[in-house]
């Protein structure tokens, strides 16, 4: 793409960002999700650290306004003038106030994957105006750190060090098949459809979102969680829901490298990120990288099950720097294999599940499509590891597909389709940052 044409989705992009925006923070989207969400903001703020600082600080300067005592920063963060009808499950079924979330403001109790720290030194990086960046960097680091020590002691598992998530939800990979089958052994209250109705579905294709059976499980594991008051000590007797996430972890890694240069940038003591960071992918090279299948998979904790599939879930490990030679060959190879063609001129982004699995559907949500978000960071992991031209194929495929269809929530990896919502803030903000990069690419070329 030149310049200009690069320029003008630049400008549609940002288009999006300014719909979404709500004043102290920005939507997923308007026509599905309606609140904040956790990782979507880490996304979009970075996305509007090339063009609009303060308002990439004020994105997780809120979200951090509404982190739990314990330290989890909240999947949903639900804003009170919308009416409660607009989104399932809504305020009033977390009741998170009454159980352990902040005093004045709505949350969910659960939590999504921990992308802030990645997103707060892109702020700083992007930043025209350094100064305020740093004081942003100050304010929020001891809360990053807070937000980790959580996860580090509330929700990791003693046998493999590593963090386990108790739903699908905190993967935002929802409907992802590494869950099917410990979703499958869930007991479920028959009245579920009696007491709840879905809002999803009044908006979108039921075929490009997951299945009832899928949901009523998802609604039974979120109840469970509440009825302990989102208390993890307590909960851990009754689980019936416990896995091993390769992104969730991948990610976790990711952001404690980044927190040890935020650390060093601050001047503050930085060793402790350098070996958390370390101590996750080492456990995550033992306990979930799978020699057979060249990718990382997932690990039911409940029942001592991997999941043996190869999805963009499994890739996310390539965003670490520090991760070992022959691992990283591994998973490069796997990238152009026949499982996920990534930069080859006929697929657009990364699929999410395995093109070449017998079950793989080209628009079902998270078990084919690919999104932005994911493909965003499989192209940052082949940056890291050289794989420039790769990764420009990439980045160019989404930059054209995007440009040409829209700014949609997910697409058919063939480009036959596009699904979800339209203007989706995440698609929108992570374009804007593969433009940026392309056209810096390109004057360092010239
Ligand atoms: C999707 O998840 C929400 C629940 O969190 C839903 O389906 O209602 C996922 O794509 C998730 O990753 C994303 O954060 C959220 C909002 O965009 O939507």
């Amino acid at each position: 793409m030149s310049e200009t044409e690069l320029d003008e989705l630049i400008g549609r992009a940002r288009d999006v960002l300014d719909a979404n925006w709500r004043g102290t923070s920005t939507i997923p989207s308007q026509i599905l999700y309606p609140h904040q969400w956790s990782w979507d903001s880490a996304f979009i703020s970075i996305g509007l650290s090339h063009i609009h600082q303060d308002r990439a600080q004020t994105e997780l300067r809120t979200l951090f306004d509404s982190q739990w005592e314990d330290g989890r920063v909240p999947q949903i963060t639900f804003n009170p003038e919308i009416p409660s009808e607009a989104y399932f499950p809504s305020s009033d079924f977390w009741q998170s106030r009454d159980f352990g979330g902040p005093d004045r403001i709505d949350t969910s109790g659960l939590v999504q994957p921990p992308v802030h720290a990645r997103a707060c030194l892109e702020i700083y990086r992007n930043a025209e105006d350094r100064d305020r960046a740093l004081e942003f960097l100050r304010d929020i680091y001891p809360r990053l750190v807070a937000w980790h020590r959580y996860l580090f002691t509330h929700r990791t598992d003693d046998e493999s060090g590593l963090v386990f998530v108790i739903h699908p939800w905190e993967t935002g990979l929802d409907n992802s098949p590494l869950w099917d089958e410990p979703l499958g052994e869930i007991r479920v209250e028959s009245d579920i459809w009696s007491r709840f109705t879905r809002r999803d579905l009044s908006h979108i294709d039921h075929r490009d979102r997951p299945s009832n059976d899928v949901y009523e499980r998802f609604i039974q594991l979120a109840l469970e969680y509440r009825s302990v008051h989102y208390n993890d000590a307590e909960y851990a007797d009754m689980r019936q829901f416990a896995v091993i996430d390769p992104l969730f972890n991948g990610i976790l890694a990711w952001s404690e490298e980044a927190l040890e240069e935020i650390a060093t940038i601050l001047g503050v003591e930085s060793s402790a990120h350098r070996a958390n960071s370390d101590r996750v992918r080492d456990a995550m090279i033992t306990q979930l990288f799978d020699e057979e299948l060249s990718v990382f998979v997932s690990l039911d904790i409940v029942r001592g099950v991997r999941a043996r599939k190869c999805t963009v879930s499994g890739l996310i490990p390539l965003t670490l720097a520090s991760l070992p030679a022959d691992i990283t060959e591994h998973l490069l190879q796997k990238t152009t294999s026949v499982h996920f063609h990534i930069g080859d001129g006929d697929v657009i982004g990364v699929p999410s599940y395995d093109l070449d699995a017998s079950d793989f559907n080209p628009r079902l949500y998270w078990r084919g499509p690919a999104w932005v978000n994911t493909s965003w960071m499989v192209w940052r992991g082949l940056r890291q590891h050289g794989r420039m031209d790769q990764a420009a194929r990439l980045a160019n495929g989404l930059i054209e597909h995007v440009s040409r269809v829209g700014f949609y929530e997910y697409f058919n990896p063939d480009g036959s389709g596009q699904h979800g919502s339209s203007d989706f803030s995440w698609t929108a903000a992570l374009i804007l940052d593969m433009c940026v990069t392309t056209k810096t690419d390109a004057t360092a070329k010239a």
